[in-house]
């Protein structure tokens, strides 16, 4: 009996190294509308069908050209060295409101895209007029490839994602540690209440604030 406890202990133990031992499994969904800087012309609006109720983007009709000024940038924590992949929420109408510029600090070159136009940081974002998530690609001249992010220690990174085009919309930001291509598999997914140790007001309310505090003045 209990050698039986024994062995089944032991199988046990070698059952959460192994599960513990593929992956830390970090995971992560941070709402645009949260992002720690907005930059205009990128704004927050509603939409009650986005999480939240709310998602950033340039205003205006997909069809107008333009684009290339407004940025949302998030600091993140990320607690364990590793190779991460992003996902984004997204709705893209047609193939003039289908990209936005990404780059993750300091894993990459903290250069403004938009003034470089370096297609290292161009994300090609997938189509749909219904809110769908895509995998954060870089869309080089030969190819559009899935990215990945080597964070070699723990600490604070800077995500920053620049307008390309304008009427691109961007709902959440999911981060992972599986960097399978099957969204299925990786299951990007909403915030949950976990994802924010340190609950933060959106811009919109910091906003409006500032400006009632400014008019009472
Ligand atoms: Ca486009
Ligand atoms: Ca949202």
């Amino acid at each position: 009996m209990r050698f039986k406890t024994l062995v089944l202990g032991t199988l046990f133990i070698f059952g959460l190294l192994l599960t513990s031992g593929i992956s830390y499994g970090y995971e992560r969904a941070i709402e645009a509308e949260m992002a720690d800087m907005i930059e205009e012309p990128m704004i927050i609006a509603d939409d009650a069908n986005a999480s939240g109720g709310q998602f950033v983007w340039v205003e205006g009709e997909p069809a107008t050209g333009g684009g290339g000024a407004g940025s949302v940038t998030f600091n993140i924590h990320i607690p364990e060295p590793g190779t991460y992949a992003l996902w984004g929420k997204v709705i893209a109408w047609d193939g003039n409101s289908d990209s936005f510029w990404v780059n993750w600090m300091p894993m990459d070159s903290d250069e403004n895209p938009q003034e470089t136009n370096n297609t290292e940081f161009r994300w090609s974002v997938a189509g749909g007029s219904d809110w769908h998530w895509d995998r954060i690609n870089h869309w080089l001249n030969g190819g559009t490839f899935d990215r990945e992010w080597e964070v070699a220690a723990a600490g604070d990174t800077t995500l920053r994602i620049g307008v390309r085009e304008d009427a691109t919309m961007l709902d959440v930001i999911y981060i992972t540690d599986n960097l399978s291509a099957d969204e299925a598999e990786v299951g990007p997914r909403d915030p949950i209440p976990e994802d924010s140790i340190t609950p933060v007001e959106p811009q919109a309310k910091l906003a409006t604030t500032w400006a009632a505090l400014k008019a009472g003045r």
